[in-house]
């Protein structure tokens, strides 16, 4: 019996190895965000659609969870000039909307994390947009 155990957790732990040692499904740098669309959304709030796109074959990338997001002025010269940034519902086609709020008119870079499922790295990104005001 006690045998049986210990040959069984031999096995499992054999299972472990391999597992950790085979390549990942897909690097997160298998992935790039892309603009879709950027729509004023009232006064000093921008509406930005992002697509999510396997880097190789352009394939949209639905049911990606966003848990890290960040906007700033970087490109402007004013990387400390944050923007709060909501995610808002998923939408078809791998695309995903963000809603940030601008407070000056200019270049702003939106910077995005995720988890894509079936990938066990992190996908990261940023994308830059140009906000009315
Ligand atoms: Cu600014």
């Amino acid at each position: 019996m006690l045998f049986k155990l210990m040959r069984n957790a031999t096995f499992g732990a054999a299972l472990a190895f391999v597992s950790a040692t085979a390549p990942a499904f897909a690097a997160a740098t298998d992935y790039k965000f892309q603009v879709v669309a950027v729509q004023a959304a009232g006064p000093q709030k921008t509406d930005v659609t992002v697509r999510l796109v396997h880097a190789a074959d352009s394939k949209p990338v639905a049911d990606a969870i966003f848990f890290e997001t960040h906007a700033d002025m970087g490109p402007e010269g004013m990387p400390t000039m944050p923007g709060d940034v909501t995610v808002g519902a998923p939408q078809s086609g791998g695309n995903y909307r963000f809603q940030v709020a601008t407070a000056m008119a200019g270049t702003w870079a939106l910077t995005l994390s995720a988890k894509v499922q079936g990938e066990t790295q992190t996908v990261k990104g940023t994308v830059t947009f140009k906000a009315v005001k």
